[in-house]
């Protein structure tokens, strides 16, 4: 299986692609599972994905990559500003944590503008759309090389 990112999307981000694409894009959440997937396999590593509308089941993957996956990449939709859950079961978790937010939410309303997850994620990727995806498989990687050097 090699080394695994485990990839988390969110609430209602299954829904990408059909609303808001001035917001979002019209890519889909396949599409960037698909990207993050490519990316990641240059790097030699595997992606598994999920997504939820429900913050236990969020949860419930954060605890099952302990000691399994070497990194996790979550966009955690609406839960960012709020799920307290979701920041303690990541300050739980040892690897490498990639915090990817499509649009910018310090531009947007300000209920947005907190973050509950980025004080227990190692970095953010905001704002660069789905590009964002590729970013932060990018920088899961080279973080990971840098461990490997350790
Ligand atoms: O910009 C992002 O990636 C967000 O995490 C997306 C969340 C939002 O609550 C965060 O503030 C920022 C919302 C995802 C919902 O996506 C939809 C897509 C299409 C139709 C309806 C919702």
């Amino acid at each position: 299986m090699g080394t695994i990112v485990l990839l988390l999307s969110g609430p209602n981000l299954n829904l990408l692609g059909t609303r808001e694409p001035e917001v979002y894009g019209s890519a889909t959440l396949d599409d960037h599972v698909a990207t993050a997937t490519s990316v990641a396999a240059a790097h030699g590593l595997t992606v598994e994905h999920l997504q939820s509308n429900h913050e236990g089941d969020l949860v419930d993957a954060v605890h099952g990559a302990r000691g399994r996956c070497a990194a996790i990449v979550i966009n955690p939709g609406a839960l960012t500003h709020y799920g307290w859950s979701l920041h303690d079961a990541l300050a739980a978790y040892d690897g490498v944590v990639v915090e990817v937010h499509l649009s910018n939410p310090m531009t947007r309303e300000p209920w947005r503008h907190t973050s509950v997850v980025a004080p227990v994620a190692t970095g953010t990727v905001a704002g660069f759309g789905g590009d964002g995806y590729r970013l932060a498989i990018e920088a899961v990687a080279a973080r990971l090389a840098v461990e490997d050097l350790r």
